[in-house]
């Protein structure tokens, strides 16, 4: 061989030999870094499911993910609403910083852009990231035009990919939106929302109850899509408007579909299911799967969508380099607007287990989630009574990932990787919990702070032990887990502590 072409092919060979181990190597290190799927549910109680004590309904894929992983007796949401603690989870910051509190389906994006986000940190940290289902986070600037690209929204937070229900089941625009536009419209039959104003083009609950699926309360009673009536009005948008009866399958379509085309590289998955919040419209397979009417229906068809994406991680050979979270993102609620017999079925069942209170609820229920971390192989069987927040996801994650949180974001987020993975049981030392009033966990102490502004009339009328009181409130949950005894006058020194560090959380 020519002297000069040996020298060639030497170092040709030595630079695909080069370029061939730098590709390796950094594909190796990406594949170190586990993927993360947060499945969100909505409205799902403490005792909701099986290995929690559920009666109504089994939850056979809930229950295994549990028994095969941990499950959590002491994990809470940041807020006992939607919105508020969707933000907290996202933000790493506590609602009320940004005055946040359930909002109306035409709402502005209620996320800072210029600030890291859970998802944009994953994304910085090589991360694919997705939110498929129910977002509750506001959309736009001022009024949104839901005929062009809505922005900012979820991209510009920090999803590469979204297919989402705007603001709640309940509400109007009943659209998905897919990546800022709204999927499957036609420009011709143009959307338009009102909260205020009806447009008259689609029929009322009002006034024609006898088109509906499901009878509901006055504030659910305006525009009917689907044989639903919702909270507000829209017009338009027809060839786009939802299936209630199809959220399950279509969403557990999209948010596989994200998986398969991410499998070779790191993705983050926020899979927010709408069930089981209002209206619970399940499919026809699972009407009847419980004994408790369409609200138990709803957490079976729940159970099973999340079975689907666990055995597709299964499928895909990605279940062991998979962290999966399974919670919710606030306490149950039987009767929420619609005439669904939540509360006739019930029967023995106790949606928030051994807590008191709900959805709404200063007291435990209201933020204490059925919560599960399954990571097999990783992630040892057992459970776990530490004291968790998911605002400290953000930390607990980033820390995960090798990445810091960076200055100015997440400003209430503490890093608990180790208790979330179950390598220890050590949790907060103080949690706060937002409800119309704060509350605050210091181990087994429980503080209610009274209330500073009135109880929203619809909120009197809704059979919710609300927690809330002119008068301060301290609890001792380890004698008193059904916070029974207001034991303020007995302990001062300790309602001093708490009062003092509730007021240090609010000022920082
Ligand atoms: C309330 C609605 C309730 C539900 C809730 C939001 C009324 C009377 N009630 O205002 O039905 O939609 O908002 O739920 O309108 S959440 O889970 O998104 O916080
Ligand atoms: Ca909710």
């Amino acid at each position: 061989m020519n002297k000069n072409f040996q020298d060639f092919t030497i170092v040709l060979a030595t630079l695909v030999m080069i370029l061939s181990t730098g590709c390796s190597e950094k594909k190796a290190v990406e594949k170190l870094k586990p993927n993360i799927v947060l499945i969100y549910v909505d409205d799902l109680g403490y005792g909701d499911i099986g290995v929690n004590g559920a009666t109504g309904v089994e939850t056979p894929n809930i229950d295994r993910m549990a028994t095969l992983g941990l499950n959590f007796h002491d994990a809470h949401c940041s807020a006992s609403t939607c919105t508020p603690s969707r933000y907290s989870l996202l933000t790493g910051s506590y609602a009320f910083r940004r005055n946040a509190a359930i909002l109306p389906g035409d709402a502005p994006l209620l996320i800072d852009p210029s600030k890291e986000t859970l998802p944009s940190m994953l994304q910085n940290a090589g991360y694919k990231t997705a939110v498929v289902g129910k977002w509750h986070l506001g959309l736009g600037m001022g009024k949104v035009d839901w005929n062009k690209e809505i922005t900012p929204g979820a991209k510009e937070v920090g999803f590469d990919y979204s297919y989402i229900i705007p603001a709640t089941p309940d509400r109007v625009p009943c659209v998905f939106v897919e990546n800022n536009k709204v999927a499957g419209l036609d420009l011709n039959d143009p959307i338009e929302v009102d909260y205020q104003n009806d447009y008259g083009e689609y029929p009322t609950g009002i006034e024609h109850s006898d088109l509906l699926k499901i009878k509901a309360d006055r504030q659910h009673s305006c525009t009917i899509i689907n044989g639903v009536s919702r909270i507000g009005y829209m017009k338009g948008g027809k060839s786009a408007l939802w299936v209630d009866e199809n959220f399950g399958k279509v969403l557990t379509q999209k948010a596989s579909d994200f998986i398969i085309e991410n499998k070779d590289q790191p993705f983050f998955l926020y899979f927010s299911l709408p069930n089981i919040h209002v209206p619970r419209m399940p499919d026809a397979v699972f009407v009847g799967k419980s004994s408790m009417g369409p609200r138990g229906d709803d957490i079976a068809e729940m159970d099973f969508c999340t079975g689907k994406i666990i055995s597709l991680l299964e499928e895909l050979k990605l279940d062991k380099n998979t962290l999966v979270i399974f919670s919710s993102d606030n306490g149950p609620i039987l009767n929420d607007g619609y005439d669904d017999d939540a509360v006739q079925m019930l029967g023995n069942h106790n949606p928030a287990g051994p807590y008191k209170g709900a959805k709404y609820s200063a007291f435990e229920a209201g933020t204490r989630m059925p919560t599960v971390v399954y990571w097999p192989g990783t992630v040892q069987p057992g459970s776990s009574h530490a004291l968790l927040s998911q605002v400290d996801l953000y930390a607990s994650l980033a820390s995960l990932v090798g990445k810091k949180v960076s200055d100015g974001s997440a400003p209430d987020s503490e890093n608990h990787l180790d208790a979330w993975l179950g390598k220890n049981q050590i949790g907060r030392k103080i949690m706060l919990e937002e409800a119309f009033t704060f509350a605050l966990r210091m181990g087994d102490w429980k503080l209610i702070a009274p209330q500073t502004s009135v109880t929203p009339d619809w909120l009197i009328n809704k059979d919710v032990e609300t927690g809330l009181s002119n008068d301060v409130q301290l609890y001792n949950l380890k004698d008193d887990i059904g916070e029974t005894q207001n034991v303020q006058e007995m302990y001062p020194d300790t309602l001093y502590r708490m009062q003092s560090i509730l007021t240090e959380i609010l000022n920082k």
